[in-house]
């Protein structure tokens, strides 16, 4: 039996970090490759990953010679491999975990797109532009009222793959904006979900690499 999670960068790959988070958290053994996806090099080693995994990118599980791509469906199977944890039992409240990932999946990449996954790991932060400061101020209130309307410690009840698929935008935003008091519930929550160990773990990772400037991260001239 072999098992492989193809991830990218550790400092880059927020993608299969959501995969990645959700195998360990269900406790499903797997080896990982890191796929160097950094430019120039990052054509040549994606073109690779094309030879097996249609979309050509990361992350890809390859279980028993059945290829897994795109987060969403590695969560998922994640979940169900371990029998169901990582989701609710109830159908209400999984349908609503369902909804923030794919909130997260179909549109968080466009708020404040200069703020990657990488630049959470630059020692020098950008001040935010006026926009981006609010942009982030809407996603903490929202954050906040799921967390009040669900009186509990996570976005669904248990830690789930809701939360565990927001981990990576908790970082990109935290790190350039932390929530003050007008967001308790978001503090208390991102506190959680980043001292979880398997969190600790790939942001160690992540933070050992020399960090990836992208360009268009500063505004000024
Ligand atoms: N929707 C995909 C997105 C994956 C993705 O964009 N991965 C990046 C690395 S973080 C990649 O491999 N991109 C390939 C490319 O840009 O061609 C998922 O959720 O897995």
């Amino acid at each position: 039996m072999a098992r492989t999670l193809y991830v990218g960068n550790y400092n880059a790959s927020s993608w299969a970090f959501r995969a990645w988070l959700s195998l360990k958290e269900a406790g499903i053994y797997f080896s990982e490759q890191m796929v160097d996806i950094r430019r120039p090099q990052r054509w040549e080693n994606l073109a690779r990953i094309g030879e097996f995994s249609p979309p050509a990118a990361v992350p890809v599980l390859v279980d028993d010679g059945t290829v897994i791509y795109d987060s969403l469906a590695i969560m998922e199977y994640a979940n169900e491999m371990g029998g169901g944890v990582l989701l609710p039992g109830d159908i209400k409240r999984r349908a609503k975990a369902r909804s923030f990932m794919a909130w997260q999946h179909s549109t968080f990449g466009r708020i404040c797109p200069c703020l990657s996954f990488e630049s959470s790991f630059y020692r020098d932060k950008k001040n935010l532009s006026t926009d981006e400061q609010g942009a982030i101020e809407k996603i903490y209130t929202l954050w906040q009222h799921a967390l009040q309307d669900n009186e509990g410690d996570y976005l669904v009840g248990d830690y789930s793959l809701a939360d565990m698929a927001f981990v990576p935008s908790v970082i990109r935003f935290s790190s350039h904006y932390q929530p003050d008091e007008r967001w308790p519930l978001v503090r208390a929550w991102m506190d959680r979900l980043l001292t979880r160990p398997h969190v600790a773990d790939w942001m160690g990772k992540a933070y050992d690499q020399e960090p990836i400037y992208l360009p268009g991260y500063r505004n000024d001239p």
